[in-house]
């Protein structure tokens, strides 16, 4: 092992959140994103393959990931030796997509339709439906991500989206797709898989081309310009497409104590460092002895130099830092500041601290023996996560991510009655005769004026 690279997170002291400002300014700083200068890259490519479809999909992929295709589009059914996989990786696949159904079938609306009587004879309701087409961006670049493919699938058949497409880029050095991608598509059972990445696969699903259906809503992670596009067409009223939330580089917050295990707290650290080498890690310790933070340190460093990613593990954490407190409060305090994408509590009875310390938080993982390595995989919960602080107003992905809310409504004669007077008075303070008038007429007729 190369003794030179550190593998070690700074170790800051925060005595008062108000008066250490600065310190925390610096340490829960995030990674500045330059979205201009990507757009002045991403738009050429976005006006290329909506004026040139297929034929620019194809030369695109071609151009970015060295793969010559005859046709930019693989329809269902899928053909069996696109999805040739080992029993092992059938099963754990099949557990996954299990555990993900159950959880967010549990969040569909338990009545068909939801009604209120808000006065008398005022009847107000709500309904979900399912968004149409949807485009699911699946990365491909240094790993492939089958995981991603099933946390945005799953919750989309949940809903009941009738045409479910993919976007993978075929991989370099097979020119095929991903095998666990097109299983996981196939279960699914998603219509097509566009392959092809980055701004070209946005843009074709924001727009649709000759072979891609025009998506309502495109969703899923991907690097700066997969971010540019989405946000692009998002604002495009030709796009006429919403996207899932803003994204930027994978971060996780574990809170520990004395009690916890520090191999844990470091294997933990270092499965979101793995991720790439602007992903954030940040330990605040509560409490800690001299003893305990080195026992920290020393794990920290200990995993990470026999980790195949190691070099990207290094740059992350020469830029993650660990906050020291003397309180759970304060530590609470400090992680709803910075509203982690991941929140780990290796703490002593950590589940007491849950719902209530929690305000920002895009995941928690609760315990011990829950790494945040269950919520990316198999335990149910959704691995797309607000990052960047945007917990702060967003939700990760989950069912009603799929879904629109439709309210209606049925007033009565006795709901004219109730309210009736309310709605004239409101129309004509604002001017708006024939909103008023629209209550008179049936007023009259009614007899009830
Ligand atoms: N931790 C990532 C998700 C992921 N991990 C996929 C492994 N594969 C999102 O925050
Ligand atoms: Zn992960």
């Amino acid at each position: 092992t190369d003794n030179s690279i550190p593998y070690k997170m700074e170790a800051v002291k925060i005595d008062d959140v108000e008066a250490d400002s600065d310190k925390l300014a610096k340490t829960l700083a995030r990674p500045v994103q330059k979205t201009a200068d990507i757009m002045k890259l991403v738009l050429p490519i976005i006006e290329n393959v909506q004026k040139n479809g297929d034929k620019a999909l194809l030369e695109l992929t071609e151009k970015f990931d060295g793969v010559k295709l005859e046709t930019p589009v693989l329809r269902a059914p899928f053909p069996a030796d696109a999805m040739n996989i080992s029993d092992d990786m059938k099963e754990a696949i099949d557990l996954s997509m299990s555990n993900i159904e159950k959880f967010h079938a549990a969040q569909l609306p338990k009545e068909k339709i939801m009604t209120v009587e808000t006065s008398p004879g005022v009847f107000c309701s709500r309904f979900a439906k399912p968004i149409e087409n949807v485009g699911l961006y699946v990365p491909g670049g240094t790993a492939v991500l089958p995981s991603t493919a099933m946390m945005l699938g799953v919750p989309a058949k949940v809903a009941g989206c009738s045409n479910i497409i993919i976007a993978s880029p075929p991989a370099r050095e097979t020119g095929k797709l991903t095998p666990e991608v097109v299983y996981v598509a196939h279960k699914l059972g998603a219509k097509a898989i566009l392959m092809a990445g980055g701004a070209q696969a946005v843009t074709a699903m924001a727009y649709g081309t000759e072979s891609v259906v025009k998506c309502d809503k495109i969703l899923g992670p991907g690097n700066q310009f997969v971010t540019a596009a989405k946000m692009y067409v998002q604002n495009d009223t030709q796009a006429l497409c919403s996207i899932d939330m803003p994204a930027g580089p994978s971060e996780v917050l574990v809170i520990a104590d004395k009690h916890a295990d520090a191999d844990f707290v470091a294997s933990d650290l270092l499965s979101q460092a793995e991720h790439g080498v602007d992903s954030q890690v940040i330990l605040i310790g509560v409490d800690l002895s001299a003893a305990k933070l080195a026992e920290f340190e020393e794990a920290v460093k200990r995993h990470a130099e026999v980790l195949p990613r190691k070099d990207i593990v290094a740059k992350c954490l020469a830029h993650s830092y660990i906050l020291l407190v003397d309180s759970y409060d304060k530590a609470f305090e400090l992680s709803n500041k910075y509203a982690p994408e991941h929140l780990i509590l290796q703490i002593e009875d950590a589940e007491s601290f849950v719902p209530d310390k929690v305000e920002n938080a895009g995941s928690v993982f609760v315990g011990a023996l829950s790494p945040e390595s269950c919520g990316d995989y198999s335990s149910g919960t959704n691995h797309t996560l607000p990052t960047y602080g945007y917990a702060r107003q967003y939700s990760g992905v989950n069912t009603a991510t799929f879904q629109k809310f439709i309210t209606s409504q049925k007033v009565t004669e006795q709901g004219l009655k109730s309210i009736g007077k309310a709605v004239m008075t409101l129309a004509a303070v604002e001017g708006l005769e024939a909103h008023r008038n629209a209550i008179q007429v049936r007023m009259d007729k009614l007899g009830l004026s």
